[in-house]
């Protein structure tokens, strides 16, 4: 195959990386293999932060967000607080291909994505369920982020081509139509044809105030590697958002440029993400940042 670079985020990243890779071994567009790596992930009802499976809100039900965007013609489609789809990824391309429109939310995603045909389904599995009638026993509070931010994000480049995308079921416990970075463009994910991509996950309240992906590629844009713009930008969002006790948002970023570049950076200890060169794929992680 011509030159290929896929990259996910986490342990789950693998999954996506290798159904992404096997389709474009078969011939499948950068995007079809992107939306059918993601896919995997939501499908995957052992992962409880994306898709099936996914925890959620503080009312007992799961509100997804995606979004994906093509870097060439800056391209992006996103759904967010979207209740009764499996697999929002595949309903923010259509979003993308579709419409005028950069983000649909709620009731609208739900509308839009029955109109364009996607089957309507439970999306609370009951290992979900059965963990928030646990958790609304004692209403630990929502802050609890710590081990409930693992977003899918993943970017695929080839030398003419870059896509990325992501999906989450967000925070777990989150309030009803809390909307997280990741379909947010420039905050949960970022592409430009001429200078590359990135995607995030951690916090996404935290990423969201700092535009984290939208800085990563503007810092390549002005001349970094991969890795220098991921460490600045997480550094960036330390120390704006580092609170009273010394903790720092959670937040990691991957990044790719036009070039093929490839950096990643993290904020807290041990981030784990897929990276496949075309040739093997290896799991890598990343260790945290020390603040300044
Ligand atoms: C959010 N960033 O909604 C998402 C959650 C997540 O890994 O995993 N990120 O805040």
């Amino acid at each position: 195959m011509n030159r290929v670079l896929l990259t996910a985020t986490w342990n789950f990243g693998r999954l996506a990386v290798e159904r992404a890779f096997n389709m474009l071994e078969l011939g499948a567009s950068a995007l079809d293999a992107l939306e059918t790596g993601i896919n995997a992930v939501e499908m995957d009802e052992s992962v409880q932060s994306v898709g099936y499976g996914g925890l959620p809100n503080r009312a007992g039900y799961v509100e997804l967000d995606a979004a994906i965007m093509d870097a060439r013609g800056h391209r992006s489609g996103a759904v967010a607080a979207l209740r009764g789809f499996r697999r929002p990824i595949s309903v923010a391309r259509r979003v993308m291909e579709v419409l005028p429109h950069a983000l649909l939310v709620g009731e609208g995603a739900a509308e839009f994505a029955r109109e364009q045909g996607f089957e309507e389904e439970e999306t609370l599995s009951p290992e979900a369920s059965e963990q928030w009638l646990q958790w609304r026993e004692t209403q630990a509070p929502p802050a609890d982020v710590e081990d409930s931010h693992d977003t899918v994000g993943m970017i695929i480049w080839t030398p003419d081509t870059i896509v990325v995308g992501c999906s989450t079921s967000g925070l777990k416990w989150k309030y009803p139509g809390r909307v997280g970075d990741s379909p947010i463009v420039g905050a949960g994910l970022y592409a430009d044809e001429e200078v590359g991509a990135a995607v995030a996950t951690g916090n996404g309240d935290e990423i969201s105030r700092v535009a984290l992906c939208s800085r990563v590629v503007f810092l390549m844009e002005r001349g970094m590697s991969a890795q220098e713009a991921c460490d600045e930008a997480i550094r960036y969002l330390m120390r704006k958002r580092t609170d009273a006790s010394g903790t720092p948002p959670h937040a990691a970023v991957l990044a790719v440029r036009a070039d093929g570049n490839f950096g990643v950076s993290a904020s807290y200890a041990k981030f784990p993400y897929a990276l496949h060169d075309g040739q093997s794929l290896t799991m890598g992680e990343r260790e945290a940042l020390e603040p300044e």
